[in-house]
């Protein structure tokens, strides 16, 4: 029995919503519009700053056995940070000119939230995060290899390896959601689906300017 299985088969309009969205498609066709990108790469990577404190906080909570687990992730955000200020630097944008916008720090404060819920709701918000960039990006895999500035982000979240993290994380997800009271279940289950919302409305977000 997978609860993380179960979430996702139930709420399949709500997931799909967050894992496609134009912005995705004019990125795999190679016609997305750059500015719609920048503002994708400095958003991320704001959010990606704050997701590392929120994974942070999660071990803080979690039993031993899951540590693999969760510190490979975060051990692996450091390439992940690497690149996204790499590829910030070619595209010369200033990050001093730049603040969250409405939808990103709304995803930022609710990351934050997680800290004061107890740990299955924690990392089922962790695997659900984990989980949408693994199938948005997967789903949308150009048929030849990406050009660049797309190029890293089907590289990383598209891969064999990121898969394999998702799967680890869902086992982690569900081995805290076995033991979990019927509230925290409960609760488990409205977090994923504003996990939907957030990144549903995290794509619409590329397009603002
Ligand atoms: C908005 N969701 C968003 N950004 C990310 N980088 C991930 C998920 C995966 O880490």
């Amino acid at each position: 029995m997978s609860v993380c299985n179960d979430l996702h088969a139930e709420h399949s309009t709500a997931w799909s919503q967050a894992v496609s969205h134009p912005f995705l498609e004019a990125c795999r066709d190679g016609t997305l519009d750059l500015k719609a990108f920048d503002t994708w790469l400095v958003q991320d990577y704001l959010f990606v700053l704050e997701f590392a404190r929120f994974m942070a906080l999660a071990i803080t909570k979690a039993p031993y056995r899951h540590f693999h687990t969760l510190l490979g992730g975060i051990i692996a955000l450091e390439d992940e940070l690497s690149w996204f200020q790499g590829c910030l630097g070619t595209r010369g944008i200033n990050l001093e000119e730049e603040a969250a916008k409405a939808p990103c720090q709304e995803y930022i404060d609710y990351m934050h939230s997680c800290n004061d819920q107890p740990y299955p709701i924690h990392v089922t918000v962790l695997w659900a995060i984990e989980k949408a960039y693994h199938e948005a990006w997967h789903a949308h895999q150009p048929p030849q290899p990406n050009q660049a500035p797309y190029d890293y982000a089907t590289e990383r979240w598209a891969s064999e390896p990121f898969s394999k993290y998702v799967k680890e994380l869902q086992a982690v997800a569900d081995d805290a959601l076995a033991s979990a009271t019927r509230d925290e279940r409960t609760a488990a289950r409205a977090a994923f689906i504003n996990v939907c919302r957030l990144e549903r409305d995290f794509w619409a977000m590329a397009y603002e300017t």
